[in-house]
């Protein structure tokens, strides 16, 4: 469909500019939900599935991973499903590509990252389907090699610009803490909650050895949805000191709002291109979901070691795959069947949305307070937006 608008401005060159313009504003692809995956299988996981058919119309969007070219669409575009690549950068630069793309008009599309993750037993387990408020960048930190930190620290972790692990870091990049909207948060635990869960025996297995320290008595039981905070760092870490380390962090960065149960590798960057974007209008802060679902444990159960749990693999792999698909349609059903009554519209935070630095206007309830007395970010002081030009994006 764009492909034809395009080749009609191509062989009507009178078409004046700006109603050329308007005529590809009217085209862009506005779906009402995005799916954010990070690597081929939980992308795979919506493929096939009886819902609703997202291969229907494949998109090569400028800037998307080499692995993962094209975002993937149903038939009357509105829902999409992207694959970013894994870890911070390749979040940070597909989401950039996403939200700068001409390709679409995402100032009403509700984001939702789907994604497997890392669970703290004391809170979660393995299949266990997790809505983050807060997302923390715990690895960007200074570190020495605990074979050489101060005999009197508890971690080899240091906040930057810090002289102790319990710090509130003075310097920071800006990415250290995102929260997104509680009530829409609230909104698809709900919806989330209606879904049956799948597990399977190898999880029960290994899920069942955490049950002898009252501490993982969550890690033990069942799976279910529920709302816990996710930590973001491009290194995988495992053991019970770096997950009380960084749980720790999670805490002193949000100002002892922050629990994290989720643990991955992505989060802030998508985030962080994500509130970028917002700045310019270009998408809406307030529709962001991030959900991840157990794959694993970010620490042995008493009496394993911490290698032994971490070389273990993903005992709830499964699980956690398919309860992206299982919860996550119950969310992205919801937006869609409620779009005219409660969606389209958007649903009002109450909660702070944004980042440390409060970019995106208000007062974070975290850090030091807004770098801009409380009002959005000047980005747009003394320069008009240029026009993006389309250039023809649909694989056909
Ligand atoms: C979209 O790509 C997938 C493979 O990723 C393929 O199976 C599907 O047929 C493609 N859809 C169209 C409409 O070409
Ligand atoms: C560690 O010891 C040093 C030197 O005595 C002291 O300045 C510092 O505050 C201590 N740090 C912690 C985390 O206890
Ligand atoms: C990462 O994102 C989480 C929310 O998703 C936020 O709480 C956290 O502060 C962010 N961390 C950084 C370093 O941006
Ligand atoms: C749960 O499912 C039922 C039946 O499909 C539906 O009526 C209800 O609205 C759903 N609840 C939520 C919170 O989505
Ligand atoms: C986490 O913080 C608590 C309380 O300050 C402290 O006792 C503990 O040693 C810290 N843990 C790690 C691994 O840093
Ligand atoms: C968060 O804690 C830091 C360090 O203690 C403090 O400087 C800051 O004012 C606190 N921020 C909020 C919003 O309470
Ligand atoms: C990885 C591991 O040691 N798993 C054990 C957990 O406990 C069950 C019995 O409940 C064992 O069969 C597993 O080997």
């Amino acid at each position: 469909m764009l492909v034809q608008v395009l080749l009609q401005c191509a062989l009507t060159p009178s078409i004046a500019t700006a109603s050329r313009t308007s005529q590809l504003t009217t085209m862009k692809i506005a779906p009402k939900v995005f799916i954010l995956s990070m690597f081929a299988d939980e992308g795979e996981a919506w493929f096939g599935i009886p819902e609703f058919n997202v291969l229907a119309k494949n998109i090569t969007v400028p800037g998307f991973s080499p692995l993962f070219p094209q975002a993937h669409c149903t038939e009357d575009e509105s829902i999409c499903s992207l694959t970013m690549g894994e870890a911070e950068i390749n979040a940070a630069s597909t989401i950039t590509a996403l939200a700068h793309s001409p390709i679409f008009d995402l100032r009403r599309t509700y984001f939702m990252i789907a994604g497997i993750a890392g669970m703290n037993p004391k809170i979660a387990t393995l299949g266990s389907v997790a809505f983050a408020r807060y997302t923390v960048q715990v690895g960007l930190q200074e570190e020495f090699d605990a074979r050489e930190k101060p005999d009197n620290f508890s971690t080899g972790y240091v906040p930057q610009g810090s002289t102790s692990p319990d710090e509130f870091p003075p310097t920071l990049y800006g990415t250290e803490v995102f929260e997104v909207n509680e009530n829409l948060r609230q909104l698809a635990v709900s919806m989330a909650k209606n879904a049956t869960l799948f597990d399977d025996e190898p999880s029960q297995s290994y899920r069942s050895n955490y049950s002898s320290n009252p501490a993982f008595a969550a890690g033990a039981a069942p799976p279910s949805v529920l709302a816990c905070d996710t930590a973001t760092a491009d290194v995988f870490w495992t053991g019970d000191l770096l997950g009380e380390a960084f749980e720790n962090t999670t805490k002193l960065f949000t100002n002892g709002s922050g629990v994290y149960c989720s643990t991955q590798q992505e989060e802030n960057g998508s985030l962080e291109a994500l509130m970028r974007a917002a700045l310019f209008d270009l998408v809406d802060f307030s529709r962001v979901i991030v959900m991840r679902t157990g794959s694993d444990f970010d620490r042995p159960f008493d009496g394993q070691t911490a290698a032994a749990n971490l070389f273990f693999g993903f005992p709830g792999f499964v699980p956690a795959i398919q309860n992206i698909h299982l919860a996550g349609v119950k969310v992205v059903q919801g937006i869609v069947e409620g779009w005219k009554d409660t969606f389209e519209m958007g649903v009002k935070a109450d909660n702070y949305i944004g980042d440390v630095f409060g970019s995106l206007g208000g007062q974070p309830d975290f850090g030091p307070g807004s770098m801009f007395g409380g009002k959005r970010a000047p980005v747009r002081q003394g320069g008009r937006r240029r026009t993006v030009r389309a250039r023809s994006p649909v694989n056909v």
